[in-house]
């Protein structure tokens, strides 16, 4: 969105129409963004702008266009905007904004369209065919997020139905694990929480992080497994 904005602009800086780039500046805070089509474009220069309009809201639309594939172990329940997903590893619903419909097109295969054409549905649609596909996966495969502690005596288990994280503070951090959510701990360090909820998995992945979240001179902290650590060096830091 930013790009295209910066290429009207650009292009018409170039045209050095100067009418045509106030009536843009005058307006950018006024909506902009959310009722293009009052945009007396054709005041200006229209092919670029028609073009950068149309190839943004392609790139929106494209994930959402995308069906979603339904295996054979798991069964939705469709009631109007409402979904269930049942599968066998949990059950996982949704209810959907008035701007997306879902369908089930044939055995196994859900779309998401878009029930008006408007800005906002085209937002709606790529998220919530996201969403969707996100339900189906976490009830048949599950998703998982990997932290990993990195200090010397930092150390992670799992004590019943707590995880507890000893981070050099005074007392160890005890957290309770979530209904739903899995937490394994491998060699004192690397915590796996797996489930079916993608997004109850990010939390509470993140929460653990918040405790000591990695700083940036020698990377001591938790860290997502995948995260990388951008290193600042210390006043007394010599080049590596
Ligand atoms: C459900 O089916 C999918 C696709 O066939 C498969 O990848 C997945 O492992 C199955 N889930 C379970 C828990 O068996
Ligand atoms: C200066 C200018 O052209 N302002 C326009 C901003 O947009 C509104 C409609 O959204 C126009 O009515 C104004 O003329």
């Amino acid at each position: 969105m930013k790009s295209s904005l910066l290429l009207c602009l650009y292009f018409i800086n170039l045209r050095n129409l100067t009418s045509p780039l106030l009536f843009y500046f005058s307006n950018l805070t006024s909506g902009f963004f959310g009722e293009r089509n009052k945009l007396r474009v054709s005041s200006a220069p229209t092919p670029r702008v028609g073009f950068t309009r149309k190839v943004t809201e392609c790139k929106e639309s494209r994930i959402g266009k995308q069906p979603v594939v339904v295996p054979s172990n798991v069964t939705i329940n469709l009631e109007g905007q409402d979904i269930k997903v049942k599968g066998p590893l949990g059950e996982l619903g949704l209810t959907y904004p008035r701007e997306v419909l879902v369908e089930r097109v044939e055995d196994g295969i859900l779309r998401v369209r878009k029930a008006v054409e408007t800005r906002r549905a085209n937002q709606m649609h790529g998220l919530f065919r996201t969403l969707t596909d996100n339900l189906v996966v976490g009830v048949s495969k599950g998703f998982d997020k990997k932290l990993q502690l990195v200090g010397v005596g930092y150390r992670a288990m799992v004590e019943g139905k707590e995880l507890v994280l000893n981070l050099g503070f005074s007392h160890p951090v005890k957290m309770a694990i979530p209904e739903g959510l899995t937490v394994k701990v491998e060699e004192n360090t690397r915590i796996t929480v797996s489930g079916s909820d993608k997004s109850e998995i990010g939390q509470f992945a993140a929460s653990i992080r918040r405790w000591r979240p990695p700083e940036p001179y020698k990377g001591k902290g938790i860290k997502y497994a995948d995260e990388i650590v951008r290193r600042k060096e210390g006043k007394a830091g010599k080049k590596k």
